[in-house]
């Protein structure tokens, strides 16, 4: 593997580094059969990394890493033969992304570390089913079942599906394709199970180029998403996970059954259904008189053993003939399955590529150097990412109370060494300004980030949070070929945002909260939450609150002391309640979560939340850390504080970290905290990545 890595200061420049090619060719750990038998291209390669990184100092030099490590990381990958390199979007997402991942393809061709067990480079594709978007061409510079736009695969998929008019180039890619429609050159656009308006970089360009299209369909699970928003012409109800039936493909290429469990709502239907109603009205009713997933699937096989004969990887020949309860019943399946052959389990062990002349290729790499300057007014790089508890752009995820309850809000997360340079102070707000855009955003010191750079979850919309787009700063330069864009190093400035002002609201039904107000919507058990920060005179609120929850509301006042907190009544329970207050006098979120949540509020309970004293029994356990058993950092830090040493002691004791195990990480960090400092400064940064 390449060692791709963030300098430390003074000035970070993220780089890869072929480094370790070199070092396998000169410390004799080459695997020459495999090379000259199996493979083109290997002088070029290493000429090209001998040029960029050429010994362990250079390489130290270009990544920020020290000598002593890069040398061991070496040793260690020359030593071991069963390695696995697994990478994602950190290599992909790069204008560089294919040189990175063609640096770590070298590395293991060169040793004949590919399709062995425990050996082998292993692209972690993201989407649950990135690998079965792949198999039917779904990507603009693909034809179905794994061909591409070579005169012979055109000429023998327009043959297959008799289709004279089949496109004979690559399309757009999705970055090239958003900056054509905003130039109006493409007018119509059919958005299937994607919100780009979020997702894409430099995301507000995105959603003005939306504003332009003639024809702008989308087809969504939602009634509402940023995308939706942007005013398609039609919008199609399509059925979700759960509701519709046909198969996925995971990252080892197995195929799987997915069988819908619900019943379709409402109007809502198939993608491929409504893709082929339109295809009817269009004219073309006999290409598209699909009656069911199943039928779709045999031709779907029929078409990967086309003229195959062993030179197309995809080959599902052996499932044409599947009958509609054979393909109900259809037990996971690794491809290639040809038609009368047993399937492989590896590829490439032995050569045999699926390239012209059977040779896998070195590719010699580019000098590695990030898109987009940074300088005086933009000194930091900004990365983006995920975040354990939601999914993208949170349509689903958003959803849940308790996966809303561990980092509720959109944060930028800096290393503390620069919080100091910048004057930004954790669980203040900081302004991330880039040449694309700007978010205001929660902050998380952390030296889980590097030097120089920042990190900011991409999952927040304008759905739910007033400044939280983060997609809108990221700048749109792309690799050559796999049009993958820079997401991971935008150019950037954080400066710190004061609000007078912080407070929450929690409502049984959504709310429109006051103009120029910073907020964020969290779904909470019973209703929805929104927290925020403020700088306008505290007055506006009590005449926002009557025309949202009537007249009937219990308030305290202390306007002087910047503080206002009230609440509306049901019967028994907390209808709407608002809090106000001084950064270090909001109230306490998590308290008045759980009233929120009790069928029975008494009198006692709604004075002592009024008052700003936590009602009876209801003390706060923190945010939520274990989302499987909604077990809060108090908790946690509680526990450690009584002695528990490691994850599974405190799994023994709370249960924590003992279902999925995803919190195990955040655990971990905070039994080294406790170690080192007191427990409080151990905010959790991580869940990163
Ligand atoms: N909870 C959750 N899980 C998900 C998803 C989700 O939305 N939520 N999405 C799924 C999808 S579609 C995908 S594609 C995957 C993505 O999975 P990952 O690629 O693991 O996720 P990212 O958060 O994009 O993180 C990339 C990591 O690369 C690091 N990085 C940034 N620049 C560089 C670099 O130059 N070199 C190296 N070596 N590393 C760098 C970042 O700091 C970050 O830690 O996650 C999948 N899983
Ligand atoms: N800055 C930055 N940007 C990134 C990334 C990053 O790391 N940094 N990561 C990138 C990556 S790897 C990915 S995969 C993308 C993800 O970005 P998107 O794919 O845009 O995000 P999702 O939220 O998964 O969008 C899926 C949409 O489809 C809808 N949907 C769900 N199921 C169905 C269905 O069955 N049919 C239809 N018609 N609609 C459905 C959902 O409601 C949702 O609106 O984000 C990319 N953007
Ligand atoms: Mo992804």
């Amino acid at each position: 593997m390449s060692i791709c890595s963030s300098a430390s200061s003074p000035a970070p420049i993220p780089r890869c580094s072929p480094g370790l090619f070199v070092h396998l060719a000169d410390s004799g750990a080459l695997d020459q059969d495999y090379i000259a038998q199996n493979t083109s291209g290997f002088d070029d390669a290493l000429a090209r990394a001998r040029s960029i990184a050429g010994s362990v100092t250079a390489t130290a030099l270009a990544t920020g890493l020290s000598e002593q490590d890069v040398a061991t990381f070496f040793k260690m990958f020359r030593d071991t033969d069963r390695v696995v390199t697994l990478y994602s979007q950190g290599v992909n997402q790069s204008a560089q992304g294919t040189d990175k991942v063609n640096a770590i393809l070298n590395c293991h061709l060169a040793t004949g570390r590919i399709g062995k067990p425990g050996a082998s480079p292993f692209s972690l594709t993201g989407q649950p089913n990135a690998m079965g978007g792949r198999e039917v061409g779904g990507l603009a510079n693909m034809l179905a079942a794994h061909m591409g736009f070579t005169p012979p695969d055109i000429d023998r998929v327009r043959r297959f599906w008799k289709a004279p008019r089949i496109a004979t180039h690559e399309g757009l890619k999705a970055v090239q394709l958003f900056e054509a429609i905003h130039r109006g050159e493409v007018k119509a656009l059919w958005v299937m199970g994607t919100n780009p308006a979020v997702s894409l970089p430099d995301a507000d360009f995105v959603r003005e180029a939306l504003k332009k299209l003639e024809l702008f369909v989308v087809s969504e699970n939602v009634l509402s998403n940023d995308t939706v928003d942007a005013g398609p012409h039609v919008l199609l109800p399509a059925l979700a996970w759960g509701e519709k039936s046909g198969t996925v493909t995971n990252s080892e290429r197995r195929i799987s059954r997915q069988r819908s469990f619900l019943p379709a709502p409402g109007e809502a239907r198939p993608d491929w259904w409504i893709l082929s109603e339109t295809a009817k009205r269009l004219g073309f009713g006999d290409s598209f008189n699909y009656k069911s997933a199943a039928e779709i699937f045999r031709e779907h096989a029929a078409l990967s053993a086309f003229e195959n004969e062993g030179s197309r990887d995809f080959d599902i020949g052996a499932l044409t003939s599947l009958s509609d309860d054979a393909f109900d019943a259809l037990k996971p399946v690794q491809w290639p399955v040809r038609e009368g052959e047993a399937s492989s389990e590896r590829f490439f062990a032995k050569g045999g590529f699926f390239t012209n002349d059977g040779k896998g290729r070195f590719i010699a790499p580019e000098v590695p150097s990030l898109r987009g300057e940074t300088g005086a007014s933009r000194p930091l790089r900004l990365n983006t990412g995920r975040i354990r508890d939601q999914w993208h752009t949170m349509t689903r995820t958003g959803l849940s109370q308790r996966l809303g309850a561990h980092l509720p809000e959109p944060f930028v997360e800096i290393h503390p060494d620069d919080a100091g340079k910048y004057g930004i102070v954790h669980d203040g707000f900081a302004r991330v300004t880039t040449d694309y855009g700007q978010c205001i955003l929660k902050v998380v010191v952390s030296d889980g980030t590097q030097r120089g750079t920042l990190f900011a979850p991409i999952h927040w919309s304008a759905m739910n949070a007033s400044h939280g787009r983060v997609g809108a700063l990221v700048q749109s330069f792309t690799d050559p070929f796999s049009g993958q864009p820079e997401s991971k190093a935008t150019p950037a400035a954080i400066a710190p945002y004061e609000f007078v002002f912080r407070g929450f609201a929690l409502s049984r039904k959504q709310l429109d909260l006051p103009p120029n107000l910073l907020w964020t919507r969290v779904t909470v058990t019973g209703g929805f939450g929104y927290l925020f920060a403020d700088n306008a005179d505290l007055s506006r609120w009590p005449a926002w609150l009557e025309s949202v929850a009537g007249e009937d509301v219990a308030d305290y006042r202390d306007f002087g002391g910047g503080v206002y907190r009230a609440a509306s009544f049901a019967g028994d329970r907390i209808e709407t309640c608002l809090f106000v207050g001084p950064a270090h006098d909001a109230g306490d979120w998590e308290v008045v979560k759980s009233l929120f949540v009790a069928d029975l509020v008494t009198d006692d309970q709604r004075r002592m939340l009024l008052s700003g004293k936590s009602g009876e029994g209801a003390a706060s356990t923190g945010p939520v850390v274990c989302a499987c058993f909604g077990v809060g950092r108090g908790t946690i830090c509680e526990t450690i504080a009584a002695g528990a040493r490691s994850a599974a002691e405190i799994g023994a004791k709370l249960k924590a970290g003992t279902n999925c195990g995803s919190c195990i990480p955040e655990l971990k960090r905070l039994i080294a905290a406790t170690d080192t400092a007191p427990v409080k400064q151990a905010k959790v940064a991580g869940a990163v990545g």
